[in-house]
């Protein structure tokens, strides 16, 4: 299913009105503090999130899975979904894979698809954290960490061959998340699983093009729940430095233990120029994989403080730096659910956008610990909506992507293509 243009402007054309107002109002506030509104809107303009092929279909717990109907059923149908997103947002333009969940069987034919939905292709993702039927010999103890070489060989070899799929697609990373771990005391040799990873990661590494990079993504626990061999920022920008250049931190907002810092992680791994990119989700208590800004929409704001700084810094635009959501559950549409995600991330990165930071560092040279809590607040609570909703109008997209999303019954055309009783593949 593809959505018209002339759809969306139609749409647009009702609401126009009310957002002009709402903007011009939004405009003239920000000018009174020096901000361009303009420039806030083109910079929001060139930001684009990746969608994860898995986020499509609804997500299951470890108790169940009750799946949504319309579901994509094929990586075509995924392609498709995602092109539908990008219709009305036109922020989410690339979908990253999977690998083995969506191997793409005509490659050529995918990247047709995509780019006629204006799609590309984004990191692809290996799996080494579950057995894949006819697999050979099992990751239940471990994959690229695992105490037989074999395992490790197999684990390494899966990594490569993803690697494949994605040049074929023009990928430019491989995201790496290893479960590897354990769940007792004395289960396993700390120092032996490090360096088994280690070897296993420069086998991968040797094997990335010129112009490629490897993500290496961390989280504390889970599945394992006794240790994890890259738990933490600290030992994925260990892993990163003793592999080179091309291996950057991922960092994943649903992989800190409670109430870890984020923000000051992610200005450290910018300093360092090791920062890989996000998964964008919001959690109250673990890896809740829950919409993005849903629970802690202050903490998204001050991680986008430090990403515009960090990128101000690095002379960079956001283009330089890999965003994908990575959320999935069990109670929205999912595709709903994408669009409340990505404009979350919109909203925050306006509001980093719109904070006075030369004020802000004036500030925190004064000691001046209330006027700073202040710049931060007031950035916070100005109300950006119409300044994404005017980057999304200006690129085509619509001023109200859910409301149109209903209004088109994009879900009930998707069941009758599709039928009622369908399952994403993966998780
Ligand atoms: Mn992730």
């Amino acid at each position: 299913m593809k959505i018209e243009q002339y759809r969306i402007d139609q749409h647009n054309e009702r609401l126009l009105g009310k957002h002009n107002n709402q903007f011009i109002f939004a405009k003239e506030q920000l000018g009174e503090q020096g901000i361009d509104a303009n420039a806030v809107v083109k910079t929001l303009q060139a930001f684009q999130v990746a969608i994860p092929s898995w986020a499509l279909g609804t997500g299951g717990t470890r108790f169940g899975r009750f799946s949504g109907a319309g579901e994509p059923g094929s990586l075509v149908e995924k392609i498709e979904d995602v092109g539908i997103l990008h219709a009305l947002n036109r922020s989410s333009g690339s979908i990253s894979l999977h690998i083995p969940w969506d191997i793409p069987s005509d490659a050529n034919a995918m990247i047709d698809l995509a780019t006629s939905l204006d799609l590309k292709f984004d990191a692809v993702n290996s799996n080494t954290f579950q057995d894949q039927k006819n697999q050979e010999l099992s990751y239940k103890y471990g994959s690229l960490s695992h105490v037989d070489p074999k395992v490790r060989k197999q684990a390494v070899e899966h990594n490569i061959e993803v690697i494949k799929y994605g040049k074929e697609l023009g990928s430019k990373a491989l995201s790496i998340w290893l479960s590897d771990g354990s769940c007792f005391p004395g289960q396993s040799n700390f120092v032996r699983s490090f360096q088994n990873t280690l070897e296993s990661l420069q086998e991968i590494y040797a094997a990335l093009p010129d112009d490629w990079k490897v993500f290496v993504e961390y989280k504390a626990y889970e599945p394992n729940f006794y240790s994890t061999v890259i738990q933490d920022w600290g030992s994925s920008l260990l892993f990163c430095q003793k592999l080179g250049p091309k291996a950057d931190v991922l960092v994943d907002l649903g992989h800190h233990l409670p109430n870890a810092n984020i923000e000051q992680i992610v200005a450290t791994l910018m300093m360092e120029g090791r920062l890989a990119g996000f998964h964008f989700n919001d959690s109250k208590y673990g890896d809740d994989d829950l919409t993005v800004g849903s629970i802690r929409p202050y903490m998204l704001f001050l991680i986008f403080v430090e990403l515009v700084e960090g990128m101000k810094r690095a002379g960079k635009g956001s283009d330089g730096f890999a965003w994908m959501i990575d959320a999935s559950h069990n109670v929205k549409d999912p595709l709903e659910d994408l669009m409340q995600s990505v404009e979350a991330i919109l909203l925050s990165y306006a509001q980093a956008l719109i904070l006075d930071s030369k004020k802000l560092e004036i500030a925190r040279q004064n000691n001046d610990v209330v006027l700073a809590q202040q710049l931060l607040q007031n950035a916070f609570r100005t109300d950006v909506r119409p300044l994404v909703r005017e980057a999304m109008l200006h690129s085509g997209g619509s001023l109200d992507p859910i409301g149109l999303f209903r209004d088109l019954k994009i879900r009930e055309n998707l069941i009758s293509e599709r039928g009622t009783v369908t399952v994403a593949t993966g998780l």
